[in-house]
């Protein structure tokens, strides 16, 4: 069976994100937890932390460019859609898990803000710089980071917005 890029690498999806991570200037450490940190309440928990201060990593289609899209948002939102389409001058479109694994090479859980195979525009939620530090996930679903909201917009050249 041929695999995929992102499988057959020999370093690794957590591996993938701690090289772009350093390419882009962050000093981080992952870390690899006993527990899932799957969702952000999951992740929260094994952190010590709120979920609030959990970045999610979720990836939209922008229906009318066709480009895929990187959100960063706090933990305790819910994306209005309807509501960043007009900030954004687009409409989104939750992209399915197969798209996710297709465009990051990460799987839904692990969804990293840096080192994808594609290179996604970045949109970050304004709530998160609410916080001295928010822990992200590191490209599986055991494994965050911490890292300043600051320096993780600047890594990212995400443009902060309202999610709600
Ligand atoms: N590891 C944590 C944060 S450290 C994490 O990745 N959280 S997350 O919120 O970014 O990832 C889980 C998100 O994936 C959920 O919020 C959900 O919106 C999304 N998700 C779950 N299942 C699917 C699916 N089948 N298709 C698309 N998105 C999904």
């Amino acid at each position: 069976m041929v695999e995929n890029t992102a499988s057959s690498s020999k370093i690794g999806s957590t591996g993938r994100f701690a090289a772009a991570a350093r390419a882009a200037g962050l000093e981080i450490t992952v870390h690899r937890m006993p527990e899932s940190t799957r969702t952000a309440v999951e992740a929260a928990a094994a952190c010590g932390t709120s979920p609030a201060q959990i970045v999610k990593s979720l990836v939209f289609r922008l229906a009318e460019s066709g480009e895929t899209a990187l959100f960063l948002v706090s933990g305790k939102n819910r994306v209005d859609e309807t509501k960043v389409a007009s900030a954004i001058g687009d409409r989104l479109e939750r992209a399915d898990a197969d798209h996710v694994r297709v465009v990051t090479g990460f799987a839904i859980g692990g969804v990293a803000p840096l080192g994808s195979l594609t290179s996604l525009r970045a949109y970050m939620d304004r709530d998160l710089l609410a916080f001295d530090r928010v822990w992200a996930a590191a490209g599986a679903p055991n494994a965050v980071f911490s890292v300043t909201p600051q320096a993780l917009a600047r890594a990212t050249d995400a443009k902060i917005i309202a999610v709600t």
